[in-house]
């Protein structure tokens, strides 16, 4: 079904359509090899590409009604459809969820889909008291919407100019509608535009992009004379002005409707590809310092409490191969104890440390000097506990870089890759933390101070 859907956008003649669904499966494809935790953390952007992809294989406009609250933006729904699909209310704040309703739009169809409509989408009002949420929900529409059509009812304001600052650089068309004409006299509204028409929303909104509506009227009051003379009051509603915007939204839609659509998804997959990819990246790189963290912990307490044994520990023990196949995991590789081993074996080579185990451990005892807790098995243990721990700690961080290269050391040799990090290392601040470390694990324990 997937692919013949497919099929229904490729078979018309636009590339740009089939660009932009390639794009937007890409941006899905890339979330194939994620683990279910970064499947979780991804979920919104998972959903809003299936979204798109769903959109675009249907051919569907949208058009997002955005602007701040109480300026008709439901109102202007309702006159668009021609009828009362929208709750409109003197209370600001009214619309809480985004929603949508199909639109005919004289019966515009996005050329070589068969089944492609318009759809408006109403939104929450901008800068609504207590509404942060709410307009997040709102920004993310128009983020995805072909065409904007922002609503205002008076000169701009700052919240609403820089709305309109950050949905300009989406690139998409942006209509300025200008509701509530009705209110103004004729000499206001010159004004209003001449406003407008000038240089502050040059780039932003283009000038024929900017129409005056009325899309819920006051009723006016007339005063009818019977053939009698007398004189009856009555209030009448007027019906909705939106012929302006009616037309312009069909000019846009004839002129770039595929376009739009095909544009907008590939921008939205590019930005959805980055975003993917920079929180995997992140959320690799947590996940691994707290294995690099947690491992560096147990080889310094294995080592506290067997402090003999700390030559063999810096030569490359099951704790560190079992923290580099952990790591390994974390970005996708998977390797064996005994590939793990040798990694092992080949960073502390590269940090000059395998006949040299002693010197880090004397190193390190100089953090210690005037310590004064505990018994005096775990005081002499703690200085060697503590440079095991910052052994591993290294070779975490270098395992880390080898797989975040593909399981290889790049460019680079591995000798230059572990010097950097032992550059870059605040040894100090490693030793606190796991000193700080040792001392409440072990006054957890207690048998340590026997
Ligand atoms: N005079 C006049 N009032 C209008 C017009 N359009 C809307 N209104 C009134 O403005 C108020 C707010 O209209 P809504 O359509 O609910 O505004 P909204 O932008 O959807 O408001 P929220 O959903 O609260 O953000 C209502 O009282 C409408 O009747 C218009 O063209 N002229
Ligand atoms: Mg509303």
């Amino acid at each position: 079904m997937a692919d013949s859907e497919t099929q229904n956008a490729t078979t018309t003649d636009d590339h740009q359509l089939t660009d932009a669904l390639e794009a937007v499966e890409h941006a899905l494809g890339q979330l194939d090899d994620c683990s279910e935790k970064e499947r979780e953390a991804l979920a919104a952007d998972i959903r809003s590409l299936h979204d798109m992809l769903d959109k675009l294989r249907g051919g569907k406009v949208h058009i997002a009604v955005f602007g701040e609250i109480s300026t008709g933006k439901s109102a202007l729904i309702n006159a668009l459809v021609g009828k009362e699909v929208a709750d409109v209310s003197i209370r600001g704040g009214w619309t809480k969820d985004v929603w949508h309703v199909p639109w005919e739009a004289d019966g515009y169809e996005v050329p070589g889909f068969e089944d492609s409509g318009v759809v408006l989408l109403d939104t929450p009002g901008l800068n609504e008291v207590d509404g942060a949420a709410r307009t997040e929900m709102s920004r993310d529409t128009a983020e995805r919407a072909d065409l904007v059509l922002f609503v205002t009812d008076s000169d701009l304001n700052e919240t609403e100019y820089s709305a309109l600052v950050e949905l300009a650089s989406g690139h998409k068309p942006i209509l300025l509608v200008v509701n509530k004409t009705d209110l103004y006299t004729e000499e206001q509204l010159d004004d209003l535009l001449t406003l407008f028409r000038g240089s502050r929303l040059a780039g932003i909104v283009e000038p024929e992009n900017i129409v005056c509506v009325a899309a819920d009227p006051r009723p006016v009051e007339y005063h009818i004379e019977s053939p009698g003379g007398q004189v009856r009051k009555e209030w009448r509603e007027p019906e909705p002005d939106i012929g302006a915007l009616r037309a312009r939204i069909l000019e846009v839609l004839a002129h770039d409707g595929s376009d739009l659509i095909a544009l907008n998804a590939t921008m939205f997959a590019a930005d959805r590809s980055d975003r993917v990819g920079a929180l995997r990246v992140q959320m690799r790189a947590d996940r691994a310092t707290s294995i690099v963290w947690s491992y560096a912990v147990v080889k310094s307490l294995a080592v506290s409490l067997n402090p003999g044994a700390v030559l063999d520990v810096l030569g490359g023990t099951a704790v560190d191969a079992a923290m580099v196949a952990t790591l390994g995991k974390v970005y996708g590789i998977e390797i064996t104890t005994a590939n793990a081993r040798q990694l092992v074996t080949s960073i502390l080579k590269a940090a000059g440390w395998v006949m040299l185990g002693e010197a880090v451990v004397s190193y390190v005892s100089s953090f210690f000097k005037g310590l004064t807790w505990g018994g005096s098995t775990a005081i002499s243990a703690l200085p060697q506990g503590a440079a095991a721990g910052y052994g591993s700690y290294i070779v975490g961080q270098a395992a880390r870089y080898y797989f975040e290269h593909g399981a290889s050391w790049g460019e680079k040799s591995a000798k230059r890759v572990v010097s950097r990090i032992l550059e870059n290392t605040d040894k100090q601040s490693v030793i606190d933390h796991l000193r700080t470390e040792i001392k409440s694990k072990l006054s957890e324990n207690r048998y340590s101070a026997k």
